[in-house]
């Protein structure tokens, strides 16, 4: 979504009195993959979003998640695992260049650099992480290698390129003509601060439950835009990002990392839910946490997306304007996320 269409719909839902209780449902053809059709009329869903017992979903987070999941869907159906539906997924943001916030064409630090943080986790707890990454355009095939072939569970900056090369990886320029000539813009308003904000924050989370009752979980940005060189958000971190603990349930984010790193806030969800909740109520209790403890809630999105192990999907966000894609067997949907407060004063 652009920034102006993102904000039309900002003041649209702070219309709606009823958007902050019930998640909206645009329903897509069968196979659309194109986020254009999300133009549809809007129905309201209040049903849970549950997968048939025993079959796959796969969960991502905005417009982009819904040709993302289409790639995680195609391994999905036939019979393949979470774990490679959740990267082959995420894959297609990362080389997407008019994805701004994610992979070749997001937006830069404040240097001009374009640097890359993604993580991956699986049903047995095996992680891995890149973080800082820079000139590689899959940083979650590196966060995949980092978990399958080292000891560790992530790698940073120079040595994350460095493994990443000694991998078979190619170096390549990730700034497009596009995002270098809006850093030349941002550079001229003379803001020294990151900007990230209701209209900025679009990272890809996936999450999947695959056919044989495995979950997996991807999370890929290239972080706030302009933000301090060396800046790390919450989306490579384990526990803050992404979490998956199979017996229980999953959960990602996007927005301002920092309040989700503070709140460890993917990992109190997967909590949130084992003592009972559903994925929406878990989501909502890590947000009204948020809200409660971290006074820049007020001025900054955060929106968790959870999978229970039994296939339910829910999310919940502070403020509105987040969307979720879910791919399950018969059914294309993308969501709009139920929201905790109103929108800040422009
Ligand atoms: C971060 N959470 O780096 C990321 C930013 C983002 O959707 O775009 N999230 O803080």
């Amino acid at each position: 979504m652009s920034q102006q269409s993102r904000r039309d719909f900002i003041k649209m839902s702070a219309l709606l009195p009823v958007a902050a209780a019930l998640p909206v449902a645009v329903a897509l053809p069968a196979g659309a993959a194109d986020s254009n059709t999300a133009a549809a009329s809007p129905a309201v869903s209040k049903e849970a979003v549950v997968a048939k017992a025993g079959t796959a979903i796969v969960v991502s987070t905005w417009e982009h998640g819904v040709p993302a999941n289409a790639a995680a869907w195609a391994i999905l159906q036939k019979g393949g695992t979470a774990l490679d539906a959740v990267e082959q997924g995420v894959r297609v943001p990362e080389a997407d260049p008019n994805v701004r916030t994610v992979g070749l064409g997001g937006y830069p630090d404040a240097s001009g650099e374009v640097t890359l943080d993604a993580c991956i986790m699986d049903h047995q707890f095996n992680c891995g992480a890149v973080a800082g990454l820079k000139r590689i355009k899959h940083p979650i095939s590196v966060a995949r290698r980092v978990m399958e072939r080292t000891s560790h569970v992530m790698l940073v900056g120079e040595g994350a390129l460095a493994f990443a090369k000694a991998q078979g990886f190619a170096e390549e320029n990730l700034l497009t003509e596009q995002s270098y000539q809006d850093w030349q813009q941002w550079l001229k308003t003379g803001q020294a601060k990151s900007q990230i904000n209701l209209e900025n924050h679009d990272t890809i989370g996936m999450l999947a439950l695959d056919s044989h009752g495995n979950l997996a979980g991807a999370c890929t940005t290239s972080g706030a835009a302009y933000k301090l060189p060396g800046r790390v958000g919450d989306s490579p971190i384990i526990g803050a990002g992404l979490y998956v603990d199979n017996e229980v349930g999953a959960a990602t984010a996007t927005g301002q990392g920092e309040l989700m790193i503070k709140t460890v806030g993917c990992h109190l969800v997967v909590e949130l839910m084992r003592q009972g909740l559903s994925p929406q109520q878990a989501c909502l209790r890590a947000v009204e946490r948020i809200a409660a403890k971290l006074p820049e809630a007020r001025q900054s999105q955060v929106g968790f997306l959870a999978l229970s192990r039994s296939g339910e999907a829910g999310a919940y966000c502070l403020h509105s304007g987040f969307n979720y894609a879910v791919q399950s067997a018969g059914r294309q949907q993308l969501l709009d996320s139920a929201y905790l407060l109103p929108d800040p004063a422009p």
